[in-house]
C-alpha cells in the first residue's frame, strides 16, 4: 500500500487508520498535486487542577508547499468521539472549573485528561491527535471537626479531687458523640485512667502516693485530660489547679485532631 509512513503516527484513537493521501505509487512528494499532501495534527495539553488549561495545535503541519494551509481546529476535549470546540487558532484554553464540570462529569478527583484534536486543511484533508495528560491527586482535605476538651478540677489538699470534662463536645456538635476520656493526672504524658463517664474522683492520699511525690509540697496540680469521639478524633486539655484554696479551675487550653492517616495537627487556643 500507499501510505506515507507519517499517517501511522502516535493516534491509537482512531481504530481504521487511512490513507490521508490518495497517493498509492509511494513516490516521493512532487508538491505539484494535491494527492501528496500529508497533514499531521499533534496536539499538547498543558494545564493543572485548579489552573487553566490549553489545548494547542502548535506543531502540527502541512508537509507540502503547494499552499495548503490549516483552517479548522477541533478540539474533543473528554475524547469521548465529539468534538466540543472548533476554532480558527490553533490553541483552546479553558479553566479548569469549566473543563471539569462541563466535560468530565463535573469532577473535580479525575486523574487525567484525554483530548483528540482534529485539524482540517483547505483541500478538505483532515488528521486527529490524541493525547493525555496525567494530573496531580487532588489534596485531600481533612475535615476540621475537631473535639473540644474542656476540663476542670476540684479539690483542696486532704480532700477528694474532681476531674472533669464537662463542656467538652465532639467534632461533630450535632451527630457525634464522646466515647472516651483519659485522664493525665500528673500531666506527665501519660495517661493513668480512662472512663466512660466524663468525671474522675480520686481522694486526695491516693492522688499524691500514686502520682505526685509523697512528699509533695506545691501549691499546685496539673493534669491533662483526652477525649475521643466517634470518629476517632481527639480532643486535649491541661489544666493547673491550686490545692490550697477552695476553687474550680476550669479551661480549654487547646485541641488535638487525629486524623486517620496517623498523622496530627494541633491548634491551640488561649483560655
Ligand atoms: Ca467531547
Ligand atoms: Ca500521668
Amino acid at each position: 500500500m500507499g501510505c506515507l509512513e507519517k499517517k501511522y503516527k502516535k493516534d491509537v484513537s482512531r481504530k481504521n487508520p487511512e490513507c490521508i493521501s490518495n497517493n498509492t505509487n509511494n513516490s516521493n512528494n512532487t508538491n505539484n498535486n494535491s494527492n501528496n499532501i500529508v497533514l499531521e495534527a499533534i496536539l499538547s495539553i498543558n494545564g493543572a487542577r485548579d489552573n487553566n488549561f490549553t489545548f494547542s495545535a502548535k506543531g502540527s503541519t502541512v508537509s507540502n508547499t503547494a499552499g495548503n494551509y490549516i483552517v479548522r481546529y477541533e478540539w474533543d476535549l473528554n475524547n469521548d468521539g465529539s468534538y466540543d470546540v472548533a476554532t480558527k487558532q490553533e490553541y483552546y484554553e479553558i479553566i479548569w472549573k469549566d473543563l471539569y464540570s462541563n466535560y468530565y462529569d463535573n469532577n473535580y478527583n479525575i486523574t487525567s485528561i484525554t483530548a483528540t484534536l482534529k485539524i482540517t486543511d483547505n483541500l478538505g484533508n483532515q488528521d486527529t491527535d490524541t493525547e493525555s495528560l496525567l494530573l496531580e491527586s487532588p489534596v485531600v482535605i481533612i475535615p476540621t471537626f475537631i473535639p473540644n476538651a474542656v476540663l476542670s478540677i476540684s479539690g483542696v489538699s486532704g480532700s477528694d479531687f474532681t476531674f472533669s470534662c464537662e463542656g467538652s463536645t465532639p467534632g461533630d456538635t450535632r451527630n457525634g458523640s464522646i466515647v472516651n476520656y483519659e485522664w493525665d493526672l500528673n500531666n506527665d504524658g501519660i495517661y493513668d485512667v480512662s472512663t466512660i463517664k466524663n468525671t474522675y474522683t480520686i481522694n486526695w492520699d491516693a492522688l499524691i502516693t500514686n502520682y505526685y511525690n509523697s512528699n509533695f509540697n506545691k501549691d499546685a496540680i496539673t493534669a491533662t485530660l483526652r477525649i475521643t469521639d466517634n470518629t476517632g478524633s481527639q480532643g486535649t486539655d491541661t489544666e493547673s489547679h491550686s490545692v490550697t484554696t477552695i476553687t474550680i479551675s476550669s479551661g480549654d487550653q487547646g485541641n488535638q485532631l487525629v486524623n486517620t492517616s496517623g498523622s496530627t495537627s494541633t491548634t491551640t487556643t488561649s483560655k
